[in-house]
């Protein structure tokens, strides 16, 4: 373990494929790599990138890490697929749109599902993440379809929050509506080769003079990824925005917060499969048809198993 560990930190990029499809499928090593690859964390830059299914997510993407290249940044990307059926092909595209990149020993591109919640992000993507930084990617970008909780855990994640906005899908009422609002750090208008982009970059300017408050006023950027227009200014205001991050109270209040809860999610799961393994163990037919006829309670086993995971500790 500890040779793979270091092949990964010294960028070999098929251990550190290892190392995340160990920690994805939760193995029993994960908490060690974690543990080992932990100080070496927190260099990197953690972009999210999120918004509406088909907003041109991969496609600025794709154009960002061209970008992030051309700086000299080596870069780790983190597509999280919606697990659902309709989108199986969707993984399949975002494979090859960033295709070109793949040969690159400077980029890793990775695919996670999502375990079931649409477009949601797993706890595992977060470990993901540390150990790209770990692994010495400059930048590390997580790509996450913007349905419903995924948005706001992706700030747990990310240093940097970019909202994809595209013209013509309502998109500025759902804003609102969702109180996605509050999570961009970066809006980036997409398909600005249509018409409606100008009328999206100035609710979201209209909205942000209603409803912003604090040290950072996030930019308004309008692109078109499919031919790289203003891809130059949105990892521009990116990069800003994590100088901001790095120099601000508000910052470091962020990633206090992240960290909190990083130890929270943490504890949940250890606590949650020490409670799982004790419940395996008592669990038999007897205990439930006990269960079932009211001979005991589902409250005082709680109780007596709780009692013995934190006296075995
Ligand atoms: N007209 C136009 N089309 C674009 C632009 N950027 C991306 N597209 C197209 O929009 C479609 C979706 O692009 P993707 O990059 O796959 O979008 P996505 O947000 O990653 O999609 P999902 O990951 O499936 O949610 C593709 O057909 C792109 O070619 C743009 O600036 N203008
Ligand atoms: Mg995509």
């Amino acid at each position: 373990m500890d040779r793979l560990v270091n092949r990964a930190l010294s960028g070999d990029h098929r251990a550190i494929a290892r190392l995340i499809s160990l920690v994805e499928s939760e193995s029993p090593l994960a908490d060690g790599i974690m543990r080992s690859i932990y100080p070496r964390t927190g260099r990197a830059h953690i972009i999210g990138v999120t918004g509406s299914p088909g907003a041109g997510k991969s496609t600025l993407v794709d154009k960002m890490i061209h970008r992030f290249l051309d700086m000299g940044r080596s870069v780790g990307v983190i597509a999280v697929d919606p697990s659902s059926p309709f989108s199986g092909g969707a993984i399949l595209g975002d494979r090859l749109r960033m295709q070109n990149h793949a040969v690159d020993s400077r980029v890793f591109i990775r695919s996670m599902g999502s375990r079931g919640s649409l477009g949601g992000v797993s706890g595992t993507t977060g470990e993901a993440a540390l150990i790209l930084d770990a692994c010495g990617k400059d930048v590390v970008i997580i790509e996450t379809v913007g349905v419903g909780q995924s948005e706001v855990d992706i700030v747990k994640l990310a240093d940097t929050v970019c909202l994809v906005l595209v013209p013509g899908m309502g998109d500025d009422v759902q804003i609102m509506k969702a109180g996605i609002m509050e999570i961009a750090d970066v809006f980036v208008v997409n398909k600005a080769d249509r018409d409606g982009a100008d009328k999206v970059v100035a609710d979201i300017r209209m909205m942000l003079d209603i409803s912003f408050r604090g040290d950072w006023r996030p930019p308004v950027v309008k692109t078109c990824a499919e031919r790289g227009d203003g891809v130059e200014d949105a990892v521009s205001s990116v990069m800003s925005h994590r100088e901001h991050v790095l120099n601000s109270q508000e910052g470091r209040l962020r990633r206090l917060s992240r960290i909190e809860a990083m130890v929270e999610a943490v504890l949940r799961k250890e606590v949650s499969s020490l409670i799982q393994r004790e419940w395996g163990k008592r669990r038999s037919e007897g205990l439930l048809e006990d269960l079932l006829l009211r001979k005991v309670d589902p409250y005082s086993i709680a109780e007596s198993i709780l009692d013995e995971v934190l006296c075995s500790k």
